[in-house]
């Protein structure tokens, strides 16, 4: 299993055709999404443009939709949910379909929804998704980084790092770390594997969050390692679901 690593969608090559590509944003789209999943929602389907999202939304019986996200980290005015991975509790979430779309998170999964296999993988769900990949074994995989705006995100790094050590601890032989953007990564999770709060507090879309208010129970959550067994799933472009 060849892996590679790219901090955001602007650096995936154009002519890149992995089989499966998995899709981070540990702050905090993709610990949503597992949450969200976890606590029984039916699916989600994301959304990089509002008036979209709207559209297709109202297409949905309203007793069986939520509208969640959030611009520059707060809810979007009219929406049911913003978008923390605390606020996605059985009681408002199960059966629902989600109608989502966030800053970045929602960016990333929309460059690679045309890929065969794609999956959300934040740092509660690391070995779940490691786990299925040793599984299915495909033959490449685009490990891809939500970011902020187009620039490097140090979470989504480092639980890209985190993924591989999984991969490379438990397979070694068949996993091959293709770049240095990968290398880099699994460097980076071995520097704050032992504290990857603080590792997330540090961030500057952590410090973004901590300037927007009180997000402890977001850091703790987003920051717990291998805690849900859910595999967020693209069935088909733009929907995910448990699988
Ligand atoms: O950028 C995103 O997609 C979000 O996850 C950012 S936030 O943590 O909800 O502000």
């Amino acid at each position: 299993m060849k892996l590679s690593y790219f901090h955001v969608s602007e650096d995936v090559p154009e002519t890149i055709n992995p089989d499966t590509a998995v899709v981070i944003d540990v702050l905090r789209a993709t610990t949503t999404i597992a949450w969200a999943l976890e606590n029984g929602a039916d699916s989600i389907r994301t959304f990089t443009e509002l008036s979209e999202l709207n559209q297709e939304a109202l297409k949905w019986p309203s007793e069986k939709r939520l509208l969640l996200g959030e611009r520059g980290g707060k809810i979007i005015e009219d929406f049911d949910l913003g978008n923390s991975p605390i606020g996605v509790i059985p009681e408002i979430v199960k059966g629902k379909r989600l109608f989502m779309s966030t800053t970045n998170g929602t960016r990333a999964l929309n460059r690679v929804r045309n890929f065969n296999t794609l999956f959300t993988l934040s740092l509660p769900n690391r070995s779940a998704i490691g786990k299925r990949l040793l599984l299915e074994n495909p033959h490449e995989v685009c490990i891809l980084g939500s970011g902020w705006e187009g620039s490097f995100s140090l979470e989504d790094s480092l639980a890209a790092g985190a993924l591989a050590t999984f991969l490379l601890e438990n397979q070694s032989n068949s996993v091959r770390v293709m770049n240095d953007e990968l290398n880099s990564a699994i460097a980076l999770w071995h520097f704050w594997k032992n504290n990857i709060e603080g590792c997330l507090r540090i961030a500057s879309h952590g410090k973004r969050l901590s300037g927007l208010g009180n997000h402890d129970d977001d850091f703790a959550c987003c920051a717990e390692l291998d805690k849900l067994l859910i595999v967020p799933t693209q069935i088909e472009p733009g929907v995910i679901r448990a699988y």
